[in-house]
Formats: structure tokens, C-alpha cells, sequence
């Protein structure tokens, strides 16, 4: 490495400026440690500065969703409905960036190229795509576990001539959809909220859907002003709620099981939490539903029958019903009025299961069964998730290891925050941790309020190198896969097991989640805590 004395240097250096991040330099500012974030964007939100596509909002309670850690901040912010719309909560991140004065600390437009560590000086050595560099003892990786943006491996992408977007890297100036032939390629979570937004003004709209999945309408609403005065006066009972919950949610599993109810009450419960806002469809079932498959295919059958309730046309129908995995064993899309969106005449389902997708014309999209010229396209074709924007960058631990390598048959690490041989390097919401599955908010404050106490300890002790002992990570990586064994997840594509069919390497499952549970996590970080922070190495 070359004249290191001339590169700033900093007590940490945190990679992203989203939800994780922004928390995280609080924390550390507190300490009295000089930091410094580096973020890609122009702007403060990460997740939420990014996906500005038409009809992104919350599958979370907004108001289960702010940061806990200042009462104040609570009663100060105005949630406007029960699932905010993504312009709200970038305006609060906003404003929570300007009432803790975090922009001072923050270089945007600053995309990380690599992350190397100089074992030697004790110093990782951050360079960005710019060739500017800074260094610090420790690492700090607030990168989000879903912002790697994925494009499909269709041939011909850039030969198209209209406009194209990818909706986690959606442009800042407004798309106008009226009259317009669009396409819109993916069903997931964010094509169903894009999908149903086009429809309302697209000329035609074509939806390109390759695996349907199981939607669960969303039943949002605007926040009245007596419900604004309750939620607030609630607050602390909520919060205490949620990181009691197994995902961090106010949603909870029913303690029954599937079939110790009787055939009325089960069909009337499914009733009740199908009528009911949020995911207590998925997260406040019956506690079998998505771990045995009979459970689990009754409540699929319910499902489906909605579905064909909802859509006029029984043969579309049967194409939006998912026939390769069941109910909430792939994230549920929220939607409103998704299926609706079928009955309408300016809107056209391609089964690209059927007539797939061969390639991309200057004019549109050409299928086995037909060309579709257009005038906009959208990709909303997922991720590299979890581990994808780690992977983007050259992590180089203590041995100039890579950290893709190290990972490339899965994850190893301890509580998902830290792996053996990159001392110093804390991964919030790495995989492996309870945040990949979590409403992610509750879950990062407990790996940023773990990760700043770990730092708080080190500073007191003098201690200033920290890494995982490999027995550590075997065992935690174990009690990882162990635990994801008893859930029907495991057992289906998705990108919960880390599988993209447009990357090469993503088409064996690896499972990238922690199913443990938030309160198992938590008791887990407590008890490493306790216990002088057992199996990681500090010297
Ligand atoms: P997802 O859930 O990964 O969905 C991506 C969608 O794109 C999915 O329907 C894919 O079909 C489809 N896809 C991907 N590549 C192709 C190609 N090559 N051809 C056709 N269709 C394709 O991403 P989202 O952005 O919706 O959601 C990610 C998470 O963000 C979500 O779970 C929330 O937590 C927030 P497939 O199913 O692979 O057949």
C-alpha cells in the first residue's frame, strides 16, 4: 500500500447512508469517535432513496417502522397512513437527518470499490470508484440486505429504443405512463406495487410473469387524528411488541395449529386476517402454516379461492394461482386492487412460463409466442439479495482474502455481523442475521445497539482488533442452517435461499436468512454480550 499518511483517517468508516447506517454513525458519534459514511447516493435513505418507483410503499405498519431510539423523534413525526408511500418515508429519514445533523459526516456520490485490510497498521483502507481513499480501524457495512440491483440475462436489453427502467434504481424525474405500451417483467414484491399503479393510466400495459406468487392485500389507510393520538400514547407498548415478535412485527403467530380448530373457525380466522391490514396472513397464522405442508396447503387453497374470486376471467385466474410452492413460503406481495388490475381491458398477462422471453428488440419484447412493441419497460427483476452488494466490492480480509470467495458455498459468520479473518468488519443486516427476515428497523437498531457496545467495550479495554474464533462461526452457522430446516422455505426457489436464475453461481439454494426469530437473536446477542463478548477474538 502506498504513502498511507497522506489518506484521511478515521476511528470508523460506515458504508451506506440508509436506515442501518444513519443509526449507526448516531451511535458512534456518541462515543466521541470521528466517523466518517460514505454513501453512493446523492442523498440520505438507502432502500428508500433508491426504489422511487411508482406505487413503492410500506408492507410494514408505518408507525411499527421509525427508529425507536428517541422518544422525541416519536412523538415529533406524523406517520399520513398505516403503510406510508416511499416519498414519506424518505421525507423522514430526511428529517431525521437534519434533526441529528448526520449530513456533516456523510460523502455522497461516493461509491465504494473496495475494502482492504491492512493487517499490519490495523487499518482497513476504504477506495472508492473515484481512486479517493480514507482508512480506520474499523469497518462498518450498512449496505442493505436487498440494494444490489439485478437486471434479467435477457439478450438485446440495450438495443431497446424507448425507456427503460429497473426499479431499484428508479430515475429522480417523473415517468409518464398515460397512453403509453408498457411492459412491466417480474410479479415479485415490487412488480405487484408497480403493476398496479401503470394500470391506472398505461394505454396497455403487459405484465411479464414468469412464477406468479401468492399476493395478500395490503388494506391501507389514511392515519385520523384520534388514531394518531392513540398510536402515540401506545408507542412504547408497540415497540416492546415488536422485538417480542418472531419478526419483528406487531403480526405474531396464533399459538393454535392448523387442524386443532374446527373446518368454521379455521375458514373464519383465514377470513378475519385476509380482511385485515398488514401481513397477518402470513406472519399471524395459525403457528403451522409454514412449516407443515397440509397446513400449509389448506391455507393456499383458501388463497387461491380469493384469487379466482377476484379475477373475472377463470382461465387468467388459474395462470395468477402459484402451482410450484405454497402460501408465504416466497415473500407475500401486499397489493390493492392487484388482481382487479386483471379485469381491466388495458391490461394483458404474458406467461412467460409458457411463451418465454427471448430476447429484447429495439421496438420491444420478443416472446416464443409473439412481439410486443413498446414504449417502456420495466424491470422489476429483483436483486442479488443479502449478499449481493458485498459482493460488488472487493472485500479483502486479513489474508487478502475475498469475502465473495469465502462465502461462495454460503455464508459463514458469526450472528451474521462479523466472519472469520476481516477483523474489525461488522456487517449489519449480514446474511445470517435475524434483520434479513425482520421488519428491518426493529432488527437493525439491535445489531447497531450490539455492534456500538461491542466498540464501547473494545475502546475501555483497549482492545483494538475484534474477529469471530472459527468455532464461533462453524457453530452459529450450524444453528443457522439447523433452524431453517423445519421451515417449507427452504424447500422453494427464491431469493431467501439466495437463488437468481440471471447470475451464474445463484442456482443452488443457500440459505441466506436466520429463521431463529428476532427474541431468539436477541437473547443470543445478549448472552455473547454477557459473557465478554464469547467467540469473538479481541486483543
Ligand atoms: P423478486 O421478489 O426477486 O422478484 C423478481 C421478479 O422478477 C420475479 O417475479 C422473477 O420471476 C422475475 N424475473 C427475474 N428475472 C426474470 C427473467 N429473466 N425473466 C422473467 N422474469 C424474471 O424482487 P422484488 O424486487 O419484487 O422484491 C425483492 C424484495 O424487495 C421483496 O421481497 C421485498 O422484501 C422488497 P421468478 O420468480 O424468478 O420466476
Amino acid at each position: 500500500m502506498a504513502d498511507t499518511a497522506q489518506i484521511p483517517h478515521y476511528d470508523a468508516i460506515i458504508i451506506g447512508a440508509g436506515i442501518s447506517g444513519m443509526f449507526q454513525l448516531i451511535r458512534l458519534r456518541e462515543l466521541g469517535m470521528k466517523v466518517r459514511v460514505f454513501e453512493a447516493g446523492t442523498g440520505v435513505g438507502g432502500t428508500w432513496y433508491w426504489n422511487r418507483y411508482p406505487g413503492a410503499r410500506f408492507d410494514s405498519e408505518s408507525w411499527s417502522y421509525g427508529y425507536s431510539f428517541s422518544p422525541e423523534l416519536l412523538q415529533e413525526w406524523d406517520w399520513s397512513e398505516h403503510f406510508a408511500a416511499q416519498p414519506e418515508t424518505l421525507r423522514y429519514l430526511n428529517f431525521v437527518a437534519d434533526k441529528f445533523d448526520l449530513r456533516r459526516d456523510i460523502q455522497f456520490q461516493s461509491r465504494v470499490k473496495s475494502l482492504i485490510r491492512d493487517e499490519p497498521a490495523n487499518d482497513w483502507e476504504v477506495t472508492l470508484e473515484s481512486g479517493e481513499q480514507a482508512r480506520a480501524p474499523i469497518l462498518i457495512t450498512a449496505v442493505g440486505p436487498l440494494s444490489a440491483p439485478q437486471m434479467p440475462n435477457i439478450p438485446g436489453i440495450k438495443d431497446f429504443k424507448g425507456e427503460s427502467y429497473h426499479t431499484g434504481v428508479w430515475p429522480h424525474h417523473a415517468v409518464d405512463f398515460a397512453g403509453k405500451r408498457v411492459a412491466v417483467i417480474g410479479t415479485g414484491a415490487t412488480g405487484v406495487q408497480v403493476i398496479q399503479e401503470v394500470a391506472k393510466t398505461a394505454g396497455q400495459l403487459y405484465v411479464f410473469q414468469r412464477t406468479p406468487n401468492w399476493c395478500a392485500p395490503l388494506k391501507n389507510s389514511a392515519i385520523d387524528a384520534p388514531t394518531q393520538t392513540r398510536l402515540k400514547a401506545d408507542m412504547p407498548a408497540i415497540l416492546k411488541q415488536c422485538l417480542e415478535h418472531f419478526s419483528g412485527f406487531i403480526h405474531d403467530s396464533d399459538p393454535r395449529g392448523t387442524f386443532e380448530v374446527s373446518a368454521d373457525e379455521r375458514e373464519a380466522f383465514w377470513e378475519k386476517l385476509y380482511d385485515e391490514p398488514g401481513f397477518g396472513i402470513w406472519l399471524g397464522n395459525f403457528r403451522d402454516s409454514l412449516a407443515d405442508e397440509k397446513a400449509n396447503d389448506a391455507l393456499s387453497a383458501f388463497v387461491a379461492g380469493k384469487i379466482r374470486q377476484r379475477v373475472k376471467d377463470p382461465v387468467l385466474a388459474e395462470k395468477l394461482i402459484p402451482i410450484d410452492h405454497g402460501f408465504g413460503t416466497r415473500r407475500v406481495p401486499m397489493e390493492t386492487r392487484y388482481y382487479e388490475v386483471y379485469n381491466q381491458p388495458n391490461v394483458q398477462l404474458i406467461d412467460a412460463r409458457d411463451a418465454p422471453i427471448e430476447c429484447i428488440t429495439a421496438a420491444g419484447i420478443k416472446t416464443s409466442g409473439g412481439e410486443f412493441p413498446l414504449d417502456i419497460i420495466v424491470y422489476a427483476t429483483g436483486f442479488d439479495a443479502v449478499t449481493g452488494a458485498l459482493d460488488r466490492i472487493e472485500v479483502r480480509g486479513d489474508h487478502g482474502q475475498l469475502l465473495k470467495q469465502q462465502w461462495a458455498n454460503g455464508p459463514k459468520t458469526f450472528l451474521g455481523l462479523q466472519a472469520e479473518g476481516f477483523t474489525n468488519l461488522f456487517t449489519l443486516v449480514g446474511p445470517h442475521n435475524a434483520a434479513t427476515f425482520c421488519n428491518i428497523p426493529r432488527c437493525i437498531e439491535v445489531n447497531v445497539e450490539f455492534v456500538t457496545a461491542l466498540i464501547k467495550h473494545m475502546r475501555e479495554r483497549g482492545y483494538t482488533r475484534c474477529g469471530p474464533s472459527e468455532e464461533a462461526v462453524e457453530a452459529w452457522t450450524q444453528h443457522v442452517l439447523e433452524g431453517s430446516k423445519k421451515l417449507l422455505l427452504t424447500k422453494v426457489r427464491s431469493w431467501f435461499m439466495g437463488m437468481n436464475t440471471n447470475i451464474e453461481g445463484k442456482q443452488v439454494p443457500k440459505f441466506l436468512l436466520y429463521a431463529g426469530g428476532l427474541p431468539q437473536y436477541r437473547a443470543r446477542c445478549a448472552e455473547v454480550a454477557q459473557h465478554d463478548y464469547e467467540g469473538m477474538l479481541m486483543s
